[in-house]
């Protein structure tokens, strides 16, 4: 029996996949995207497991459905899915989904230039810049992202074979470890992708069985979801590197714009940046986003940043994806 049918825009921002979901989407219930999610997430999550995991997808797949706008305010609204679950934000994801939805006019914005867009984590806004004004070639995207800031400092844990480290918390959409050069860590250089894949997800568990992460205005957001490793960078016009560890297998291509907005909210809590500061951020396979703090504000009893992160993305393909329940891997598979 049919299960779906779904037609997917497949895209790229900065090397990480988009797989932009939209037909076949489920209408969902709830006010706001942080309700919608929740909604997705109990019902109809079947969906995310069959288009991200194999054979569909993979360890790395990660996509977005665009919905309607949950304010008046908004252009639209995005719900984001990958091989982790669904998050409350995704920078590579709404830069690919961006561009997409403009490229093939599946959103028109209200005010040409520019998006607001409604997301789990909250509302954000979005400049982008087209090739020539031709609205069907998007050049780039910057996201003005949600707050960001710095939660924990300096959380004890043990790392196998690496011994004893110490990481920061930091939340820019998503709550990330972030692990600094140290005496038992010398940076992204010394280590193999095999090893991050193997670390990653150990101090992930050390850190949420030991220290509490949750959103002050969205107790639905929680927990240490994603593992930032830091390094020197490698292209001339990078201020930093990273390498971003997210579900059980992936390492993020692209710089990574929850992970660069929580960076810059830890640079800008030990003084590095300030408002006005950009920060151009590199990742594992070279590839650049442009971060800026915006200006300086405040979640709950933190001081946090808005912060804005630029990068592109490129189309590279159609994709009518059907599940059949007689397919034995309709919900796909992942081999750990
Ligand atoms: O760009 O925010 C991001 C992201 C999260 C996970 C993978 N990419």
């Amino acid at each position: 029996m049919r299960k779906g049918t779904f037609f997917c825009i497949d895209a790229h921002t900065c090397g990480n996949p988009v797989r932009l979901i939209t037909s076949g989407i489920p209408p969902l219930k709830g006010k706001t995207m942080s309700e919608k999610r929740q909604d997705f997430m109990q019902h109809h999550d079947w969906i995310r497991q069959a288009l991200m995991f194999e054979p569909r997808g993979h360890s790395i797949m990660s996509g977005a459905m665009v919905y309607p706008p949950c304010t008046e305010a908004a252009d639209a609204a995005i719900l984001f899915v990958e091989t982790s679950g669904c998050l409350p934000m995704c920078g590579h994801g709404t830069i690919g989904t961006v561009t997409a939805a403009l490229e093939y006019g599946i959103i028109q914005p209200k005010t040409p230039g520019q998006l607001i867009l409604d997301v789990p984590a909250g509302q954000i806004r979005v400049e982008y810049q087209q090739v020539d004004n031709d609205v069907n070639k998007i050049q780039s995207v910057r996201i003005f992202n949600v707050p960001a800031y710095l939660a924990h400092t300096e959380i004890p844990i043990t790392c196998p074979e690496l011994g004893e480290l110490v990481v920061d918390i930091a939340y820019g959409g998503n709550y990330y470890a972030i692990i600094d050069p140290q005496p038992n860590y010398s940076g992204l250089a010394s280590l193999a992708v095999d090893k991050l894949l193997y670390y990653s997800p150990l101090i992930r568990q050390q850190l949420n069985e030991t220290v509490e992460c949750m959103h002050p205005l969205d107790s639905t957001v929680k927990g240490v979801s994603h593992v930032l490793w830091t390094g020197k960078p490698t292209q001339p016009k990078a201020t930093a590197r990273n390498a971003v560890f997210y579900g059980d297998r992936a390492i993020d291509r692209s710089p990574c714009g929850t992970g660069t907005s929580a960076r810059m909210a830890q640079w800008a809590a030990k003084g590095k940046l300030t408002a006005g500061d950009s920060f151009i951020h590199e990742s594992i396979i070279g590839s650049l986003f442009e971060g800026r703090v915006e200006a300086i504000t405040e979640v709950g009893n933190y001081t946090a940043i808005l912060p804005s992160i630029q990068g592109w993305a490129k189309v590279y393909g159609h994709n009518t994806i059907w599940v059949d329940t007689d397919d034995p891997y309709c919900l796909g598979f992942e081999v750990k």
